[in-house]
């Protein structure tokens, strides 16, 4: 099984500044933990992470041509305002989970759409960096 962890806008910036919201753990830290549940569920993984949507829509993109069976995906800021990677989502059609760091839905009232996860299976939020250990665990459990 392969997997692909997707990060949007900022999130290189964690541990460095909203560590009340976000934690004190840095984006290095949450690369660790991903790759730590990748290697213990015996699974071929990648993470990336970009600042500008079009990367991200074009990773979305080229997980359908390169075998990936899911994807985790925290698209940050861009959850709340990015239709191309909702339409990103549905063209490449794999499973995905969609991951927040924070409690996004007791924040701002702009924060409470997210485009992105109108394409996910699962959303997860609230539960910091163990999120993405959750997403993946479900992938596997569901997919393999
Ligand atoms: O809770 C999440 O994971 C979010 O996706 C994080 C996004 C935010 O826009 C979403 O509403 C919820 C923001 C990521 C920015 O990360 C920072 C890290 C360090 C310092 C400042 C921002």
């Amino acid at each position: 099984m392969k997997l692909l962890v997707i990060n949007g806008p900022n999130l290189n910036m964690l541990g460095i500044r909203e560590k009340n919201i976000y934690g004190a753990e840095t984006y290095e830290d949450l690369k660790h933990l991903i790759e730590k549940t990748f290697a213990e569920k015996g699974i071929e993984g990648e993470i990336y992470q970009s600042n500008h949507e079009g990367d991200l829509v074009d990773r979305i993109q080229q997980a359908y041509f390169d075998g990936t069976n899911g994807i985790v995906i925290n698209p940050a800021a861009y959850t709340h305002t990015s239709v191309a990677i909702l339409d990103a989502l549905k063209a490449v059609m794999l499973p995905a989970v969609e991951v927040h760091i924070s409690d996004v839905k007791e924040r701002e009232d702009f924060r409470q759409i997210s485009y992105a996860g109108k394409a996910c299976v699962k959303t997860i939020m609230g539960k910091g960096f163990q999120g993405y250990v959750e997403a993946i665990e479900y992938l596997v459990e569901h997919y393999k």
